[in-house]
């Protein structure tokens, strides 16, 4: 075994992890690509994943999970703090110890016969100071690769961490892919994440959810920093200045297709450009100068396949047509590529489903890929990254814009008083629930920023962090928070706006407010649109004035309803919840 570092730290918890699960060899991983080419072609032995038409997609492949494991398990994810009240009431909680030893019976002996991969990774451009070191144990080459396109992994990063402690302990064990057994564990005290009985994405690359969300989380309240589930975009505007937004949006309610935003043509032809920065993670702090900054930890998209086309996100669909890992999608035979839909009105007649049957998408009824079927694609292959990707400071935030699916209620757009108001407008986030989990009820449910399934601690400490955050930056400088909302339905279960691109007609007026331009009034919940600020140009029949208007409009009757649920929500937390946020609920239902 080739060792790649002499951290004692990191050493001897890999032996004690050795002699738990018992592999038959162990490999580091190095980053080179001469490795990972080994692996690649290993894979496709072993039938893991398929390699497909080496002409159409170069370096591309498709790997299929069990039918059972396709989506993350909110049910089974656990915050194992030392008390209950550490997680708190939106988390599923269990003892420490008690949580080891159960996971220990299920781990010991489970890589018998298999070999033990050790992937050092840095969340965040190594030697940043944004920056952090995991090192993920994994049986899976699957995994393995995956992680070498949304992380940046190998010896660069150990070199980095040197001889420190301070680093995230990773294990996965795939084990028989029991879904009575299967468990995602974090252990935020002592820096560590166990993942067992799983082989798909959001569950087992354990830089993503567990280590940049849930631990981080916790990480950046000790330390005065935030992990948050946002994608980073920015806007450049015709005289070539660029203003950054933050954006946090429920599972598979849009973030990939925000932040690769192609502008309308009549943004484009004055000059307008957009640069995506992050999908799906932001890590923020405060600069120097009283703003707040933020990076994108990853290194890739783990983007959702189904309605990524060339008319609803092409940058996202160029990112997947080299070195790309497809999960879950349909199999086209004739050519040996991918097909999935809404990627186009041609689906193959002679394809695999994502379950691995035969296929006919001429005939058949059923969907070919899983709804939550996704690609994972090297960020560098978007052709709209932008050149901040790699900066190591981070992009300034001028604006953080929440959001969420809901049908009624929430207007296209609105912008809240101030940042405490800001706090409040994210806490209560409603959305309507996605594929991207696995038995989640439908319907609408409470989505705190995004974070619900995502948050390392107590919700209530949570948003006390956000409250403290915004007091420390400079009022003139932070950034300010919106909220906005791409499904609102009409009566006939319409959608009411465009979205996609045309959602750069409502960032435009973010950005406009931010600089102290666009016109609103004021209303119960915060400042709309004025009449005439959305500039509709070029969608004028398809967004009439009235439709617009009633996008925007605030239902009094139906708000005084949302502030019951409200209530009912802020009571779970008890005297935990900051009164700054009960004071914002009280002011709601006076303006109200
Ligand atoms: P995660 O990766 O799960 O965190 O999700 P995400 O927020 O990045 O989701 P993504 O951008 O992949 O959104 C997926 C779904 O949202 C797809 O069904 C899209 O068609 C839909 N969607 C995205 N933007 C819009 C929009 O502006 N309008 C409408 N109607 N649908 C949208
Ligand atoms: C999400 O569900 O929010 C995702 C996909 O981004 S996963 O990595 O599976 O969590
Ligand atoms: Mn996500």
């Amino acid at each position: 075994m080739k060792v790649l570092t002499e951290n004692k730290s990191v050493l001897s918890w890999i032996e004690d992890k050795i002699s738990l699960v018992k592999p038959d060899s162990v490999v580091w991983i190095d980053g080179s690509e001469e490795q990972l080419n080994d692996l690649r072609a290993q894979s496709c032995e072993i039938g893991e994943i398929i390699k497909l038409n080496e002409e159409k997609l170069p370096g591309c492949y498709l790997h299929r999970t069990a039918v059972n494991d396709v989506a993350r398990v909110e049910h089974r994810t656990f915050i194992c703090t030392p008390t209950k009240d550490e997680a708190g009431p939106t988390n599923n909680w269990m003892a420490p110890d008690e949580a080891y030893n159960m996971l220990y019976d299920i781990a010991r002996d489970s890589y018998k016969g298999r070999t033990m991969y050790v992937i050092p990774y840095s969340m965040g451009p190594v030697g940043s100071r944004f920056s952090k070191v995991g090192v993920e144990l994994t049986d899976s080459i699957y995994v393995v690769l995956n992680m070498a396109i949304m992380t940046r992994i190998g010896k660069d990063v150990l070199d980095f961490l040197g001889d420190s402690d301070d680093w995230v302990r990773g294990l996965h064990c795939k084990c028989e892919i029991d879904e009575e057994k299967r468990y995602i564990c974090q252990f935020p005290q002592d820096n560590t994440i166990i993942s067992v009985n799983s082989g798909y994405g959001g569950n087992v690359l354990l830089g993503k959810k567990c280590f940049a969300l849930r631990i981080a989380s916790y990480q950046g309240r000790k330390e005065g920093w935030m992990a948050e589930h946002m994608l980073i975009l920015g806007i450049e505007n015709p005289k070539g200045e660029i203003r950054y937004i933050c954006a946090a949006f429920p599972s598979a309610c849009g973030k990939t297709n925000l932040a690769m935003l192609i502008p309308p043509e009549a943004y484009k032809k004055k000059g307008y450009k957009v640069w995506c920065v992050g999908d799906d993670i932001a890590w923020m702090r405060k600069g120097e100068d009283g703003r707040l900054y933020a990076i994108n930890p990853e290194n890739g998209f783990f983007g959702v396949a189904p309605g990524t086309n060339m008319k609803s996100n092409p940058n996202a669909l160029a990112s997947t047509k080299k070195d790309t890992i497809f999960t879950n999608v349909v199999h086209n035979l004739d050519d040996n590529t991918v097909w999935w839909e809404g990627l186009d009105k041609n689906p193959p007649e002679n394809g695999i489903e994502w379950k691995g049957n035969p296929w006919n998408g001429k005939q058949s009824e059923a969907a070919g890929a899983n709804p939550n079927s996704r690609f994972t694609a090297p960020a560098k292959n978007c052709p709209c990254i932008s050149s901040e990707f790699e900066n190591p400071a981070g992009v300034p935030i001028s604006a953080i814009v929440f959001g969420g699916r809901r049908a009624k209620l929430a207007p296209l757009v609105y912008q809240s008083r101030d940042w405490n108001h800001g706090v409040f407008v994210g806490s209560v986030m409603g959305s309507e629930t996605t594929a991207a989990a696995i038995g989640l009820a439908a319907g609408v449910r409470r989505d705190p920023m995004a974070m619900l399934p995502f948050c390392g601690y107590n919700m209530a400490d949570y948003w006390r962090h956000w409250l403290d955050v915004g007091a420390a930056l400079d009022p003139e400088k932070a950034p300010k928070i919106f909220n906005v909302n791409w499904f609102r339905k009409d009566e006939n279960d319409k959608f009411m706006w465009p979205g996609f691109g045309d959602n750069m007609r409502v960032l435009d007026w973010i950005i406009e407010r931010c600089e102290g331009n666009a016109g609103a009034r004021e209303t119960a919940i915060g400042y709309i649109p004025q009449e005439g600020a959305i500039n509709v140009e070029g969608i004028e029949d398809e967004v009439s004035a009235e439709a617009l208007e009633s996008m925007l409009d605030v239902d009094k009757s139906l708000w005084a309803a949302e502030t019951k649920g409200i209530e009912e929500f802020y009571a779970m937390f008890g005297d935990r919840l900051p009164d700054e946020l009960r004071g914002e609920l009280d002011t709601l239902k006076k303006n109200l």
